[in-house]
């Protein structure tokens, strides 16, 4: 399977985070794709550049205000003396009005936020583009007939919102390229999101529509970021109602229990009968994640691979989280090869 990569990502290095309470250096760092794309290499996965693609692609899954916000908010710090990284602080809540864009930075960050823990520095709307375009190009080789590829995207996009970011990410790479095998005439697509965190953003994106089927085995909200999304209970809205499904899991779940939930979920995506996959792969439900607390061993992700390619489905992978950051590459090069195996065999 090819993969998807620019160097782009490197010029969004965030600095620093509001994480649980306290500012520390950014998790999500640049050296995570060095080692995923140094692990690739080593696998012999051959590295692609991303195509181009027109601005009005975004616009498929995003709006276009916010789009806007992003290529301009930088330039707006800036224009008002400051530099270093961004970070919203202040967020319209319950009670608060979400009708009226503001024109101040402070007030946009917070308007299209919610949370602390996504700067933005000069090079972000860069490495966000660049990783946008690694998960459409990966897409279009699936819809122009190879069975599977991978966007190696960096900074993540599952938590990115139609008008949101936070949880580091910024556009939805997953959505993009799932709208992206919608617009290249695949009827039905299924987002299995296997990060440790809930894909709230797609979720969001998808929430109203029974083309896009999303799945999501994740950590327990009730203490697991994003907190106040991804119950059982949220099973889509209108003609969305039973097109999105999640799998909170308690902390602690290690590979028997995580595959039960797993061939749950694979087995409601053999009931939708999808024309292609779209998996969010993040690696952060390894046991030694610094932010994350299930129980995963390296040897898991090849059955994890395994697992998703015994769907037979055309599919895009898209890189999501993973930040134990020595061990990142390996994680995700073993999902891959484990695919790959499996799918040929
Ligand atoms: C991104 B991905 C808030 C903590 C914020 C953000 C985690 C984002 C994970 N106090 N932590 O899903 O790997
Ligand atoms: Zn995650």
């Amino acid at each position: 399977m090819k993969v998807i990569y620019s160097d782009k990502h490197q010029a969004h290095q965030g600095g620093m985070e509001l994480h649980r309470g306290e500012l520390v250096p950014c998790y999500e760092m640049p050296s995570r794709a060095q080692f995923m794309l140094d692990a690739l290499r080593q696998a012999d996965f051959p590295i692609l550049p991303p195509r181009n693609f027109a601005p009005e692609q975004l616009e498929r899954v995003h709006s276009a205000d916010y789009l806007q916000f992003l290529r301009t908010a930088y330039s707006q710090w800036q224009a008002a003396g400051k530099s270093g990284f961004m970070l919203p602080s202040a967020f319209p809540a319950r009670g608060q009005r979400q009708d009226k864009i503001p024109t101040g930075i402070h007030a946009k960050l917070g308007y299209y936020s919610y949370d602390a823990s996504t700067p933005m520095v000069a090079g972000t709307w860069q490495a966000v583009e660049a990783g946008a375009h690694c998960a459409l190009t990966a897409a279009a080789l699936v819809a122009e007939g190879e069975h599977s590829a991978y966007a190696l995207c960096r900074p993540p996009g599952h938590h990115a919102g139609y008008a949101t970011f936070g949880g580091y990410c910024f556009l939805n790479n997953a959505a993009l390229a799932a709208q992206y095998l919608r617009d290249q005439g695949k009827q039905k697509v299924v987002v299995l999101d296997v990060d440790y965190h809930h894909g709230n953003g797609t979720q969001d994106i998808f929430w109203q529509r029974d083309d896009v089927l999303t799945i999501s085995i994740h950590g327990d909200p009730a203490t697991e970021y994003p907190f106040f999304l991804g119950y059982a209970d949220e099973q889509g809205e209108g003609t969305g109602l039973g097109y999105c499904h999640n799998f909170p899991l308690p902390a602690g779940t290690d590979w028997p229990t995580y595959q039960q939930v797993l061939l749950q979920a694979l087995q409601l995506i053999k009931d939708f009968s999808p024309d292609a996959m779209v998996v969010s792969l993040g690696v952060d439900t390894f046991e030694d994640d610094p932010i994350s607390a299930f129980k995963l061993k390296s040897e898991h992700y090849p059955l994890l691979g395994a697992h998703i390619a015994s769907l037979g489905l055309a599919t895009v992978f898209i890189q999501e989280g993973g930040y134990a950051v020595a061990e990142v590459g390996q994680n995700v090069a073993a999902v891959l090869q484990g695919f790959e195996q499996a799918a040929q065999s």
